[in-house]
């Protein structure tokens, strides 16, 4: 499936997957860094996304950040088609359900509409999310659903179609180095773990360059990473830089 097609598909459905797009080995050291701190995250139980339900910052240190998760050609090409070409990247989290977690409610994210007294404007897409996991995620793990095409609709109407089963929601299962690239008001829902492996999803947000909010907790770049990256690749990053530790 070329670019196009997947540019067909998100606009039709709300999302598309890119199979196998990014390097295997670089998400198993990506994983191998992050497993301890997303263990000792759970192990804190402070489960904000529903019972046993986590999302957590990312952290930008090798090898949990890999530049190749941000600047995929593939990936950009579907955001700048979508988005125009002034787009940078300002979030980069995990969600992670464990064992014990349950449906959610179905729900869009980002729901502050742009303009409040016209929450149901159509407008073109200023956001974008895309999204890979840690590890092989089967129907076991609890992978996303997603409401197709349900992106375009009024929000009402949306939920009504779904609670109805006029639209049914389908499982996005994702293997390792699949991209799903979504319109986040695609109505969708997390779905159980039933497995003892916590099912790190991580997510890069793209937004137009004009668009802000603090929506979601952030951290920062090292200044070593920020230092690493290209004049290019910097543009693309709106996100805090720590400051060089003094000597
Ligand atoms: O992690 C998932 O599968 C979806 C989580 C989600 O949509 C949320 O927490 O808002």
């Amino acid at each position: 499936m070329g670019a196009c097609d997947h540019f067909d598909e998100l606009s039709k459905n709300g999302f598309c997957v890119l199979r196998r797009r990014l390097p295997a080995p670089l998400i198993e050291a990506c994983r191998d860094g992050f497993w301890p701190v997303l263990l000792a995250h759970v192990a804190r139980g402070e489960a904000n996304r529903g019972p046993c339900r986590y999302f957590l910052p990312m952290p930008f240190e090798r090898p949990c950040f890999a530049p190749e998760f941000f600047f995929d050609e593939g990936v950009l090409e579907i955001a700048r088609r979508e988005m125009g070409e002034r787009i940078v990247a300002d979030q980069w989290g995990c969600d992670a359900p464990v064992r014990g977690s349950e449906f959610q409610d179905v729900h869009v994210d980002y729901r502050r509409p742009l303009f409040a007294e016209l929450p149901d404007l159509p407008v073109p897409a200023y956001m974008l999310v895309a999204s890979f996991g840690l590890i092989d995620i089967t129907q076991a793990h609890g992978p996303i659903e997603i409401a197709p095409g349900t992106h375009k609709m009024a929000r009402d109407a949306a939920m009504a179609a779904v609670r109805a089963g006029e639209i049914a929601v389908e499982s996005v299962p994702l293997g390792l180095g699949d991209v799903l690239i979504r319109h986040p008001w695609a109505l969708h829902r997390g779905t159980p773990n039933r497995t003892d492996t916590p099912r790190p999803l991580l997510t890069i947000r793209y937004v137009r360059e004009w668009y802000w909010d603090n929506s979601r907790e952030v951290n920062a770049i090292p200044r070593a990473v920020w230092e690493s990256l290209t004049a290019e690749q910097r543009k693309l990053m709106r996100f805090p830089v720590a400051e060089r530790p003094r000597a």
